[in-house]
C-alpha cells in the first residue's frame, strides 16, 4: 500500500482549495496500467466480463470511434475495472483535498479520445460537473481522473480554469460541445471573469483532481493514438439528494430512490476511503 504521507503535502491541500485542481502523483506502475488498459479496451469493444452491461454509453460496440467515447458505470461490466475505481488511496487523497472523512463513489466515467478526425468531435466542452449533478448536495464532490497514457497538449489532456469554483454554477455548461472558443465567449460573458486555462499534463498513471464547480474541458487529440482514462465521479459521504433540481433525471437518483435529503449510500455508492474505520483490508496508512 502506498504511504499517502509520501503523495500529499498541506500546501497540495492549500493549493486544491484555493484553485479548484491539484495534479498528483504517480499512483499505478506500468505493469498495473498495461492491465487496466487491457479491461478497459475490452469495455469499449463491448466485452463485459461480468454479463452486466454499463449504465450508458456515447458510442455502441463496433461503431466507428471517430468522437470521444463516454462510458459511465463501466466498473459494473469489469472486475478489473471495478477493483481500480475502489482505490482506497485515491479515496484517502479525495477526502484530504475535499476536508472530509469519507469519500464514496458517485459514479466512474471510462473515456477513450481518438485522434482527430475530420469532424473534429474530440473535444470536450467547457463545463462545470455539479451542472449534471444538481441533485447532489453540498456542492464538495470532486473528481479524480487517472492518466492511463501519457496525456499533453497534444493529445487533448484536460484543462482548468484556476480559481474558477469560487465563481458560483454558471449557466453554460456542454460536455459534448465542440466550438471551445464560442462556449468560453458565453461562460465569461455570464461570469463577468476572462479566463485563461492551465493544462493537466500528466504521465501515465498519474492522477489529477478538480472540484466539482472548477470549469474544464479538453481540445482534440492530435496524436497519432488514442488519449485513455479512467474518470472517478466521487462524492463526500453524507452528500445528499435534492428533489426537483434540473438534475433530476440522473441516472443515481433513480439507482437512490430515495426521498428528498437522503444520504446517496447503498452498494451503487461504494465507500473507496473512510477515516479511523477498523478491520478495513483497504485501510489506508
Ligand atoms: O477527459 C476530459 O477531457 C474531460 C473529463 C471530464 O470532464 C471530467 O473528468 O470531469
Amino acid at each position: 500500500m502506498l504511504n499517502i504521507q509520501e503523495l500529499i503535502t498541506d500546501s497540495d491541500v492549500l493549493f486544491y482549495q484555493e484553485h479548484g485542481y491539484w495534479l498528483g502523483p504517480k499512483l499505478f506502475s506500468d505493469s498495473e496500467l498495461e492491465n487496466i488498459r487491457d479491461h478497459h479496451q475490452r469495455v469499449v469493444a463491448g466485452d463485459y466480463e461480468t454479463g452486466r452491461p454499463p449504465h450508458s454509453r456515447s458510442i455502441q460496440p463496433g461503431e466507428t470511434i471517430d468522437k470521444i467515447v463516454k462510458i459511465d458505470n463501466s466498473h459494473w461490466s469489469d472486475s478489473t475495472l471495478a477493483k481500480f475505481v475502489l482505490n482506497p488511496t485515491i479515496g484517502k487523497l479525495a477526502a484530504q483535498l475535499a476536508g472530509v472523512s469519507g469519500i464514496r463513489l458517485w459514479h466512474d466515467q471510462l473515456l477513450h479520445k481518438p485522434p482527430q478526425t475530420n469532424t473534429n468531435a474530440g473535444a470536450v466542452g467547457w463545463h462545470q460537473d455539479w451542472h449534471y449533478w444538481q441533485c447532489a448536495e453540498p456542492a464538495n464532490m470532486l473528481t479524480a481522473w487517472v492518466a492511463l497514457v501519457d496525456v499533453d497538449t497534444r493529445n487533448g489532456c484536460m484543462e482548468f480554469v484556476p480559481d474558477s469554483h469560487k465563481w458560483g454554477l454558471l449557466p453554460d455548461s456542454d460536455f459534448f460541445a465542440q466550438d471551445l472558443d464560442t462556449l468560453q465567449k458565453s461562460i465569461e460573458k455570464h461570469s463577468g471573469k476572462p479566463f485563461e486555462t492551465v493544462p493537466a499534463i500528466l504521465p501515465a498513471g498519474a492522477v489529477s483532481f478538480h472540484h466539482c464547480l472548477t470549469i474544464h474541458g479538453s481540445r482534440p487529440n492530435l496524436s497519432d493514438a488514442p488519449r485513455l482514462s479512467m474518470v472517478l465521479h466521487l462524492q463526500p459521504e453524507g452528500t445528499s439528494y435534492k428533489r426537483g433540481t434540473p438534475a433530476e433525471p440522473h441516472a443515481n437518483v433513480r439507482l437512490l430512490s430515495g426521498e428528498d435529503g437522503d444520504p446517496f449510500t447503498g452498494p451503487y455508492f461504494p465507500v473507496l476511503y473512510r477515516n479511523n474505520s477498523t478491520g478495513n483490508p483497504w485501510d489506508v496508512e
